[in-house]
C-alpha cells in the first residue's frame, strides 16, 4: 500500500469544474491535473502515462477511460453516476465510487420544499408581493391545490426516497412506492408497475437514478394515470421524464402541476416548461448547500485516499463492487 506521504507521487485528474472543497482537498494529498470536461482529446501524453485516479465532476465515458491506461479509480461527485460508464470501467478493472448518504437528507428537504412550492404556489405568491400587487390588488388568490388529503407515490424508494417518505408521513400524507423490487421490512404499499402506482396516488415523486432503465419512464400513460388533480415532482434525473409529454399534460390539464429540479439537457430548460405557470422550476439545487456539497467533496477525496493507502474504496458503486486494486 502507498503511504500517505507518497500519495503526492500519484496523479489524480480532475474532470470538469471541481467544487471549492475538492479543489482544496485533492491537491492537499495528490498531484492534481485538470481537464475542463470529459473529452479524451484533452488528455495530454503526460496525463495518459501518469494519471491513476479521476475526481469526476463532468462525465467519464469509455473513450476517456481507455485514454488513461494506468487508471485505477474514478471517484465521482454525486450519488447519481449516470455520467460515468461504470460498466466499461468494470471491464477494465477500474473502481468507480459515488457519494451516497451524505446528501440524502438535503435532497429530501429540497423535495419537500419543491412539493410545497408547487402545490401552494409560494414562488408565485412571493413574485406577487415583490411586484407590489398585494398593496395594489389585495390578497393573493387562494390556491386551488393543497397538501391536505393527498396520497403520495414515490418512484424510487431508495435512500432518498425513504427520507422523503418519512417527511411526507410527518406531513400527514399516505405513502406508496414503486421500485423494481419490493423493499423488505418497509410498511408502505408496493406497486409492481409505475402505472399502477400513478393510478393509486395523486402526487408522484420521482427519485430514481438516470440511465437506460428509467429513460422517459414518466410518459403520457403515467401522467394520464396520475390524473387531473395530479402533481408530479422530479428530484432524481431529468432523463426519467418525457418532457414534451409533461409540458403537454400540464398545458391541457391532464395533470394539475409539476415541480422540477432536474431536466434532460441541463442547464437548458425547454421553453414549453418555462412558459407554464403550473410548473415550479429549480436549477438542480437538490444537494446544493455548502455543508452538503463539502461533505460530498470530502467523500470523493476520502475514496481516493482509501483506495491508494488501504486498497479499498469506501463507497463503491454496484457495477465495480468486485474490482480489486491492480497488482495486489
Ligand atoms: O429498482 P430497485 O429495486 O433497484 O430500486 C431502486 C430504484 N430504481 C428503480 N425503480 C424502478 N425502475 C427502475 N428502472 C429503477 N432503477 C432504480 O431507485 C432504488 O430503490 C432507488 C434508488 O435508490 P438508491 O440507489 O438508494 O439511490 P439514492 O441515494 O436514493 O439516490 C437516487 C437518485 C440518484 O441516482 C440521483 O439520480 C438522484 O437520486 O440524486
Amino acid at each position: 500500500m502507498t503511504s500517505p506521504t507518497s500519495l503526492r507521487e500519484i496523479t489524480v485528474l480532475g474532470v470538469g469544474g471541481l467544487s471549492e472543497q475538492a479543489a482544496k482537498r485533492i491537491p492537499g494529498s495528490f498531484t492534481l491535473a485538470r481537464i475542463a470536461r470529459g473529452d479524451p482529446a484533452l488528455v495530454t501524453p503526460g496525463m495518459a502515462s501518469s494519471v491513476r485516479g479521476i475526481a469526476n465532476f463532468g462525465g467519464v465515458n469509455a473513450a476517456l477511460i481507455d485514454a488513461l491506461p494506468n487508471l485505477e479509480i474514478i471517484a465521482s461527485f454525486g450519488v447519481g453516476y449516470d455520467s460515468v460508464d461504470a460498466r466499461h470501467a468494470a471491464t477494465r478493472g477500474v473502481m468507480v465510487t459515488n457519494t451516497p448518504d451524505v446528501l440524502t437528507e438535503e435532497v429530501a428537504d429540497t423535495a419537500l420544499g419543491l412539493l410545497i412550492n408547487t402545490v401552494r404556489e409560494l414562488p408565485l405568491a412571493e413574485a406577487y408581493l415583490r411586484a407590489g400587487r398585494w398593496e395594489r390588488e389585495g390578497a393573493y388568490p387562494l390556491t386551488g391545490a393543497t397538501l391536505r388529503g393527498r396520497r403520495a407515490g414515490i418512484f424510487g424508494m431508495g435512500r432518498i426516497g425513504q427520507a422523503i417518505a418519512r417527511r411526507l408521513e410527518a406531513f400527514g400524507l399516505s405513502v406508496a412506492y414503486h421500485n423494481r423490487r419490493q423493499v423488505e421490512g418497509l410498511a408502505y404499499d408496493y406497486h409492481p408497475t409505475l402505472v399502477s402506482l400513478a393510478e393509486a396516488v395523486d402526487t408522484l415523486i420521482s427519485v430514481v437514478p438516470g440511465g437506460a432503465s428509467t429513460l422517459k419512464a414518466v410518459d403520457m400513460t403515467v401522467l394520464k394515470a396520475l390524473g387531473p388533480n395530479g402533481v408530479f415532482v422530479n428530484i432524481g434525473r431529468g432523463t426519467t421524464v418525457d418532457e414534451a409529454a409533461l409540458a403537454k399534460a400540464l398545458a391541457d390539464g391532464t395533470i394539475l402541476a409539476a415541480g422540477l429540479d432536474v431536466f434532460a439537457d441541463e442547464p437548458r430548460v425547454p421553453k414549453a416548461l418555462l412558459d407554464l405557470p403550473n410548473a415550479s422550476l429549480l436549477p438542480h439545487v437538490g444537494s446544493a448547500s455548502v455543508h452538503t456539497r463539502n461533505a460530498m467533496a470530502d467523500l470523493v477525496a476520502d475514496n481516493l485516499e482509501s483506495w491508494f493507502t488501504k486498497g479499498r474504496a469506501i463507497t463503491a458503486v454496484p457495477e465495480t463492487a468486485d474490482v480489486k486494486p491492480k497488482g495486489r
